[in-house]
């Protein structure tokens, strides 16, 4: 099982701990999830890929000897361990600040919150075993690889390196350019209009909040477009799905994206979690309605600047072209 709404790293990570059950252990498995894939790549990589899944609540669990949690961790804010389950396998990548998980009665814990992907460190171990990965397997573990390192640029480490070169003869090119370029819907560029309409801009600092959004993967999305604007330091960026306010920090190479997130979300309860230069969190909101919502994006941004140093500044926005 991966985290609500799979996201490239855990269903390669995922795909790769199958590819290492059956080639390794001679152990079949089957891959659930919770949630939806929401990206349009996210979801040309299920497509092309042919992963098979089912939806956690329509497997029959009492049928499984061994549960596996890929990308991350029991307890974690967007991840629902289903009742009476007990974790054997830990497979994950990230720090979180939440005082519920508790790994000490997993069986097999493998956390790195220094490796970039949890790709790969599925990868070593398939590397380790000496298993040949299929084209599948190994193509959904190197887009995971990709998209958690942004093309091997973030919190990459030697063992990112090692995988990916590990894995290149294995990938199916055709098909990862396939996942990398899909088509886009007419409401993502709707999405990204009004996105941009809403950039409050401070000193090395970028923020956005979407408002009511279409996903998390948005202002996941939103967040990193940002974060490549010259001058910008750091950018905190959120949006609300459901009731659910979900936000998303990037720093540059070099920044702390945790500390900038947990200081941002400090007092407003929800989870967060991240890496390096990465950060996502969740906070859930009794209501949904825009008062609601306007103080705790007024909450959250007097937060952020003073984690910043930037307490009492005023934003620029990007305003209409005067020429
Ligand atoms: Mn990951």
């Amino acid at each position: 099982m991966t985290h609500n709404n799979p996201d490239p790293d855990s269903l390669g990570g995922a795909l790769g701990l199958q590819e290492f059950a059956r080639q390794a252990a001679g152990v079949e498995s089957r891959l659930a999830i919770k949630g939806k894939i929401l990206r349009a790549e996210n979801q040309a990589m299920v497509r092309e890929l042919r992963i098979p899944m089912d939806r956690i609540e329509d497997v029959d669990l009492a049928e499984f000897d061994c549960f596996a949690l890929v990308d991350t961790q029991p307890g974690f804010g967007h991840t629902k361990v289903p009742d009476g389950v007990r974790v054997d396998i830990v497979l994950d990548h990230h720090v979180c600040a939440d005082a519920t998980v508790d790994l000490r009665d997993v069986a097999f814990v493998d956390v790195r919150p220094e490796v970039g992907a949890t790709s790969s460190l599925v990868a070593s171990h398939l590397i380790e075993a000496g298993v040949k990965p299929s084209a599948e397997a190994a193509t959904a573990l190197a887009y995971g690889i990709k998209t958690d390192t942004a093309d091997l640029s973030r919190n990459v480490t030697d063992l990112d390196l090692k995988a990916w070169d590990f894995l290149f003869p294995f990938v199916d090119r055709k098909r990862l350019v396939a996942i990398t370029n899909p088509r886009l819907p007419a409401a993502y560029f709707q999405t990204l209009k009004d996105a941009l309409g809403k950039v409050r801009l401070y000193d090395g600092l970028t923020l956005c909040s979407l408002g009511r959004t279409t996903s998390a993967e948005m202002v996941a999305e939103v967040a990193d477009m940002l974060l490549r604007m010259e001058g910008v330091r750091a950018v905190f960026c959120g949006g609300l799905v459901g009731n659910n306010y979900h936000v998303s920090v990037r720093t540059e190479i070099g920044g702390d994206a945790w500390k900038l997130i947990r200081e941002g979300m400090n007092d407003q309860g929800g989870s967060c979690g991240g890496h390096g230069s990465v950060a996502g969190g969740v906070i859930p909101l009794e209501s949904g309605d825009a008062r609601t919502l306007r103080r705790l994006e007024r909450r959250l941004e007097k937060n952020v600047l003073a984690a910043a140093g930037l307490a009492g500044s005023n934003a620029a926005v990007l305003g209409d072209r005067d020429d």
